[in-house]
């Protein structure tokens, strides 16, 4: 019987994917949506300050009927896989699991219950965070160590809709910016956000 079909070293009970020899726990993590070294935590030893930020924000807002109430979204400089990320808001931690790859460069969050119904939510925070305390901060989270945070400001002036980051603004200078321009807005979950207009 062949234990280590991809004859790396590893046994099917370590290698996370015994068909490819590129993969097991010695490796390095790199930037790209594979658990390279089977720790179940993805690109943890390649995601950068600055790799991504949040572009949209949705919390419970009791007057809103879309589909898509309670989400949140990032933008994605690089490729990178979130399962095993953390996300604190406030004193509660969550843990994100990738349902599915993100498509181009965004990633929509959800509870369990949101991803079961709507398609374009890739990534499950179990358990959801309560978004509504306006006073907290958000901080995503590998191993440690903060990737992108933001904070409320009550000069959103947070109402009847969500609030997103102004693309052109977030990608100033071509590098992501963590708080750029918010504004009001109509959710546009896992799509490019419109300008805020002045
Ligand atoms: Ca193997
Ligand atoms: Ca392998
Ligand atoms: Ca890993
Ligand atoms: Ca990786």
């Amino acid at each position: 019987m062949d234990d280590d079909q991809d004859g790396d070293g590893w046994l099917l009970a370590q290698d996370c994917d015994d068909t490819d020899p590129a993969i097991h726990p010695n490796q390095d993590d790199l930037a790209d949506g594979v658990d390279q070294d089977c720790d179940g935590v993805m690109d943890e030893d390649s995601a950068a300050e600055g790799a991504l930020a949040f572009s949209e924000l949705f919390p419970v807002i009791r007057s809103k009927t879309t589909d898509y109430d309670d989400f949140l979204e990032l933008y994605l400089s690089v490729p990178l896989g979130l399962s095993g990320w953390t996300l604190q808001v406030g004193d509660d931690v969550s843990v994100l699991e990738e349902r599915r790859e993100a498509p181009g460069s965004w990633a929509l969050l959800c509870s369990a219950g949101l991803a079961a119904r709507v398609p374009e939510c890739g990534v499950v925070v179990e358990p959801w965070p309560p978004l509504s305390r306006l006073e907290d901060s958000l901080v995503l989270e590998v191993e440690g160590r903060p990737i992108a945070s933001i904070a409320w400001d009550a000069s959103w002036g947070l109402s009847s809709h969500g609030l997103q980051a102004d693309l052109l603004s977030l990608l100033a200078g071509g590098e992501v910016q963590e708080l750029a321009a918010w504004c009001e807005a109509e959710p546009s979950p896992g799509r490019e956000n419109l300008a805020c207009s002045p």
